[in-house]
């Protein structure tokens, strides 16, 4: 029978661990399609860029690389980062040029607690946890403002500047998306990550767009917490959250701490997502390339299937999303884990539990 509808998907594994844990994500989409009875195909391309490619070319992508992505119906990410290639270089010329180019302005990342792992959070009377981290993906502190050796103070007394940028419309949009997702959860809660205390233009204008956008949303209870003090938060109250709507650098820094507390960095999906729908959107697990592990088949693969989960939820595939993350939930449960997370399972032998649980 010939399938119904085909997604194509871009996949960019780029560097160290992120070709395995993509490896590892496509077995489980074509899994799923082949079992589909052909309801559904996925048809993959596969860049190879990244820092290998830069070492070959000068360049982490091709100079029309935008092009030749814009028209998938979504992309599939690894991660980003080898010790060769100095690590702004790396992100600019690749993840977040993809990013930013496409106006993936929302980029969610899930905190998600699995069965089977230890937390240091885990409550004695086992409160379920679970909360979403929404970070400001276009603009804020990577604005890419600023510049080095100003007025030419010359060695020694060099000056650099990073300016974040803050526009009413990227604060406006990025809240009103929390508090939509808000509302879709059982409990219908947006905490304000802010500095306004210090600083005391871009956050304050933050600040306001949040009480202006809370106003239209009386049915969601809001709070503004400070960054320090929603990091202590994260660790001493979770059960208070539910969204947490935050800047870029504050949701990329609170983001890592909620995975660490939900046990490893390993297990965080993540959604750049493009809601406009013009451009495709990049669904990629919120760890790096890690190095020190990287083509030793240790890779967590559950970021990055987590992902491949949100990415069906994108094309409409709600059900087979919620099958993954069941299939995720029994091999977790099971005891079967990675070293990250306290066991001694290879990332193949993880990839095989959940397609035996999906099959
Ligand atoms: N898969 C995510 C990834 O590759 N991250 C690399 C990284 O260094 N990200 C830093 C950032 O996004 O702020």
């Amino acid at each position: 029978m010939s399938a119904q509808r085909t997604f194509t998907i871009a996949a960019i594994p780029a560097d160290g661990v992120g070709t395995e844990v993509v490896a590892a994500g496509r077995a489980v989409l074509d899994a799923l399609a082949a079992g589909s009875g052909g309801r559904f195909a996925f048809d993959w391309t596969e860049f190879p860029w990244g820092c290998g490619y830069y070492e070959k070319t000068g360049r982490m992508m091709d100079d029309d690389g935008l092009e030749a992505l814009q028209d998938f119906d979504a992309l599939y990410f690894g991660a980003v980062g080898w010790p060769s290639v100095p690590d702004h270089i790396s992100l600019w010329g690749l993840r977040l040029r993809i990013c930013q180019s496409f106006d993936q302005w929302a980029n969610v990342r899930p905190v998600h607690f699995h069965p089977g792992i230890t937390s240091p959070l885990r409550k004695a009377d086992d409160t379920p946890l679970d909360w979403v981290v929404v970070r400001e993906n276009s603009e804020g502190e990577y604005a890419g403002l600023g510049g080095r050796n100003l007025a030419g103070r010359g060695p020694g007394n060099e000056v650099a500047l990073q300016t974040a940028l803050f526009t009413e419309k990227g604060c406006e949009r990025i809240m009103r998306f929390a508090f939509d997702l808000a509302r879709g959860r059982e409990r219908k809660r947006v905490s304000s990550v802010t500095k306004s205390n210090a600083q005391q233009y871009g956050m304050v204008l933050w600040d306001e767009v949040f009480e202006r956008v809370a106003a239209d949303y009386p049915d969601v209870e809001t709070e503004s917490v400070l960054v320090d003090a929603m990091s202590a938060k994260f660790v001493l109250h979770p059960e208070d959250l539910s969204v947490v709507v935050a800047s870029n650098l504050n949701a990329d820094i609170l983001s890592d701490l909620g995975s660490a507390l939900a046990g490893s960095l390993g297990l965080a999906a993540s959604a750049n997502l493009n809601p406009d729908r013009r451009f495709p959107s990049m669904f990629e697990p919120v760890h790096g390339s890690a190095p020190d592990i990287a083509g030793q088949g240790l890779a967590n693969p559950i970021g990055a299937i987590g992902s491949a989960a949100l990415m069906l939820e994108h094309f409409g595939l709600a059900d087979e999303a919620a099958r993954v993350r069941e299939a995720i939930e029994a091999t977790t449960a099971s005891g079967l884990l990675t070293p990250d997370v306290g066991g001694t399972a290879k990332t193949d032998e993880i990839v095989e539990a959940i397609l035996a649980h999906l099959a």
